[in-house]
């Protein structure tokens, strides 16, 4: 009985997500005192509209049907302590190649020196998962001890039986690099997969691992 009302009462309100603030570099960011987990992946992959189909908003992350949308970092506070952060995406070769460069490097520098970082979502479409850059951003991760959901969304563009194949075969791969990787199916279209994110979101928030 003790622990339900201790779950009810620390049970994460996604749907009060506010943005605070979109940041052309970490410089000007907030220096708050919580955690951040941060929607990372390639340009157009879904990772804005993961974030209003996790929080039932429809624009509080700016989304596009054109690669490129987010160009900033944009910080959303889910209560206190807890923030969301939607990041540009990566390798959009048909941008000009100075602001590719502006781009890698904000990211760069995000994951290399913001010490609020505790867990990345690495969001890959489902039927082209695993690129070069995503593979980077996993050993990256791994080696300095954030947590990662590799999260395979559009997943209305395929099949469940395909679904569940690509599932699998992601799932096998990250077990070689390391076995505490987490790997869900997604889709903002259809809202599958809200629950898993949910419930992985908030283990770490709650700093259950
Ligand atoms: N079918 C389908 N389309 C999706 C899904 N999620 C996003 N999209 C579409 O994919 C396009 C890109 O979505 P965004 O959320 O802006 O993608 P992003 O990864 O934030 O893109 P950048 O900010 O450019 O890096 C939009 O046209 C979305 O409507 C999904 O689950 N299913
Ligand atoms: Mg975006």
């Amino acid at each position: 009985m003790l622990m339900i009302l201790i779950k009810i009462m620390s049970a994460i309100k996604y749907h009060c997500t506010h943005f605070v603030t979109s940041a052309p570099n970490i410089n000007v960011l907030p220096k708050n005192q919580g955690i951040e987990i941060a929607f990372i992946g390639y340009s157009n992959v879904g990772k804005s509209s993961t974030i209003n189909t996790l929080t039932n908003k429809n624009r509080l992350a700016y989304i596009s049907k054109y690669p490129g949308s987010t160009k900033l970092i944009n910080l959303f506070k889910v209560s206190i302590g807890k923030y969301i952060v939607d990041l540009p995406g990566y390798g959009y070769s048909k941008l000009p190649i100075d602001i590719q460069k502006n781009i890698n490097n904000i990211i760069k520098k995000y994951l290399t020196y913001r010490k609020q970082l505790t867990g990345l979502v690495i969001v890959m479409d489902i039927r082209y998962p695993l690129k070069p850059l995503d593979l980077k951003v996993i050993s990256w991760a791994i080696k300095s001890k954030i947590s990662v959901l590799i999260l395979l969304t559009k997943a209305d563009k395929l099949k469940p039986s395909q679904c569940i194949f690509q599932l699998n075969k992601v799932k096998n791969f990250t077990l070689s690099m390391s076995a505490t990787i987490k790997v869900a199916i997604f889709s903002s279209l259809k809202k599958i997969g809200r629950k898993e994110l949910n419930a992985i979101l908030n283990s770490w928030f709650l700093r259950m691992n």
